[in-house]
C-alpha cells in the first residue's frame, strides 16, 4: 500500500485540501481523508488533477507530423492525405512500431495523457500476409505501453473492404486486412494477453466502409461481454454522401438501425451528424470521439458540440494522427471551433460546473474518457484507479489561481510545460517532466524517423 498525500487536488465531488491518499497494489485508491497531515506519506506539492483519457490513437501516424503540410494538388484533401498515410505503413516493422509508440506514449504522458486508447489495424506483414503470431505487432503495442507505464485499451480493429457494398481492399491497404474469421481469431489470442490492471480490450470496426453488416453483426453475437465497441464515422462529407448513395440513408442513422447502440460505443468523429443524429447519440449514452487538432488538420468540418451538449451528450478527446500531442490544445480548440462558427464566446458549458470552460469540457472528457476506454479511471474517489498529473506549483498562473480557475488558467492561458509529475496506477511515471527511458527512447525514435524518410 501507498500512501500520498496532496496540498490540493480535485477529487469527484471537487476541491479539496490536505488529502491523505492510500492506494493499493492494483493501483486502486482504498482511501480518501481531507484536512489530513502529511505524516508517513509522500507529499505532493503542486495541485493534483485526474489524468485524461486518450480515447483514439494510430500510433505510427506520429511518424508523419509535419510532413504533410506542403501544397501540391490543388485539390489536397483528406483522401490525399491518406494516400501519404498508406506509403508510410508500408514498410514499418513491428520494432519500428514498438519504438514509435514508446516515444508516442512518454509524449502523451507527459501532455496529460495517462492511458491511451490504440485504435490498431496495421496487422499484417508487409506482403500482406499474417505474422507467425498473428498478434505480433498488437503485442508489441500493448508491450510499448507497459515499458513506459501508460494504460492502454487496445483495440484490435476489423478491416475487409476500401468501401461501401464490399469494395475489394487497395493495394496499399494489404496490412490491415483481415476477415472476420481472423479477427475473432485475433481477439480471442489477445484475451490471453491481457492480465495487467492497467490494460483492456475492446472491439473495433474500421468505419461503415470498411466492415459490412453481417460482420458487425457476426462480431457482436460471437464476442460476449462489455467490451468498448469503437467505429469511426462521418467524418468527412464524402463518405456521408457515398453512404447515402450506396445504403440510402446517413451513416449514424444506419449504424443505430443496425446495431443496439449503447454506452459501450464509441463513435469516432462523428463529425458530420444532423438533429436527428446528434438526438440518437446523446440519448443512446455512446461517447463522440472528438479528435479535434486532426479533425481541423484534415479539414474534416466542425462538430456540433454546442447542440449535442444540450442533450446531455457524452463526448471524450483523442490525438488521432499525433499532428498535436496535447490535452490543454485538444480541449482549447474544442471550444474555439465553437466560437469560431458562431462568432462568440464561451460556448461549452453545463450548469453542473457553474458554466465554467475549462471545469466542463475537462470533467466531461475525463468521464466520456473512462467510458470509451472501459476503465476505472476519470474521477479520484475510493475505487477508482489513482491515475492523476500533477501542476507546477510554482508557475505563476497555476499559484495564483482560484480553484474555479485552475483549469481555465491552465487550458487557456498556458501549456503542457505546467505538468510537472504523473502518476499512472500510484505509480509515478513522470519525474519533473522526465521519464527514466527518455534517453533511449529518443534515440530509438530517431533512428526510426531516420529508417521511414528515406
Ligand atoms: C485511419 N484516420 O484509419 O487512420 C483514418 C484515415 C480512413 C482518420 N480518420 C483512413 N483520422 O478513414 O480511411
Ligand atoms: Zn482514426
Amino acid at each position: 500500500m501507498k500512501v500520498l498525500f496532496a496540498k490540493k487536488i480535485l477529487l469527484a465531488s471537487g476541491w479539496h485540501e490536505n488529502v491523505r491518499i492510500e492506494v493499493n497494489s492494483e493501483g486502486i485508491i482504498t482511501s480518501i481523508q481531507a484536512n489530513e497531515v502529511s505524516f508517513g506519506a509522500s507529499m505532493i506539492d503542486g495541485p493534483v488533477i485526474p489524468g485524461m483519457p486518450n480515447l483514439h490513437s494510430h500510433s505510427f501516424q506520429r511518424l508523419m507530423a509535419g510532413l504533410s503540410e506542403v501544397a501540391g494538388n490543388p485539390n489536397d484533401s483528406f483522401w490525399t492525405w491518406r494516400e501519404i498515410m498508406y506509403r508510410l505503413v508500408q514498410h514499418i516493422t513491428p520494432d519500428q512500431m514498438y519504438d514509435t509508440a514508446r516515444y508516442l506514449f512518454v509524449e502523451m504522458l507527459k501532455a496529460g495523457y495517462t492511458s491511451v486508447a490504440e485504435f490498431h489495424y496495421v496487422h499484417n506483414t508487409a506482403h500482406g500476409q499474417q505474422y507467425h503470431d498473428q498478434a505480433e505487432i498488437s503485442k508489441a503495442l500493448l508491450r510499448a505501453a507497459a515499458d513506459v507505464g501508460i494504460s492502454i485499451t487496445l483495440l484490435p480493429v476489423l478491416y475487409t473492404y476500401s468501401g461501401f457494398n464490399q469494395a475489394a481492399p487497395l493495394k496499399h491497404q494489404k496490412r490491415f486486412i483481415l476477415n472476420t474469421e481472423q479477427y475473432l481469431n485475433l481477439f480471442e489470442d489477445l484475451k490471453q494477453s491481457i492480465h495487467r490492471p492497467t490494460q483492456n480490450l475492446g472491439l473495433c470496426f474500421h468505419s461503415l466502409r470498411a466492415v459490412s453488416q453481417d460482420q458487425i453483426d457476426t462480431v457482436l453475437n460471437t464476442v460476449k461481454g462489455d467490451h468498448p465497441i469503437h467505429i469511426h464515422i462521418s467524418e468527412q462529407q464524402k463518405e456521408v454522401d457515398q453512404c447515402i448513395d450506396f445504403i440510402g440513408q446517413r451513416p449514424i442513422e444506419y449504424l443505430y438501425d443496425i446495431a443496439d447502440v449503447n454506452q459501450q460505443w464509441s463513435l469516432i468523429h462523428a463529425t458530420h451528424c444532423n438533429a436527428n443524429e446528434i438526438q440518437l447519440m446523446a440519448k443512446s449514452g455512446a461517447v463522440a470521439g472528438l479528435c479535434i487538432t486532426t479533425e481541423a488538420n484534415l479539414g474534416d468540418g466542425i462538430f456540433p458540440m454546442t447542440d449535442y451538449l444540450q442533450l446531455n451528450g457524452n463526448f471524450g478527446i483523442g490525438s488521432d494522427s499525433h499532428v498535436s500531442v496535447s490535452v490543454a490544445e485538444e480541449l482549447r480548440w474544442l471550444e474555439y471551433t465553437q466560437r469560431l462558427r458562431d462568432q462568440r464566446r464561451n460556448r461549452v458549458h453545463q450548469t453542473q460546473y457553474n458554466h465554467n470552460i475549462g471545469e466542463t469540457i475537462y470533467q466531461k472528457s475525463l468521464l466520456g474518457g473512462a467510458q470509451s476506454l472501459g476503465q476505472n479511471i476519470g474521477r479520484l474517489e475510493v475505487g477508482a484507479r489513482a491515475d492523476f498529473l500533477v501542476l507546477n506549483a510554482y508557475d505563476p498562473f497555476i499559484a495564483t489561481a482560484s480553484d474555479t480557475d485552475l483549469i481555465n488558467r491552465w487550458i487557456f492561458g498556458r501549456d503542457d510545460s505546467v505538468i510537472q509529475d504523473v502518476f499512472v496506477a500510484g505509480e509515478q511515471v513522470v519525474f519533473k517532466r522526465h521519464h527514466q527511458d527518455d534517453d533511449a527512447i529518443r534515440e530509438k525514435f530517431t533512428a526510426v524517423i531516420r529508417s521511414i524518410i528515406q
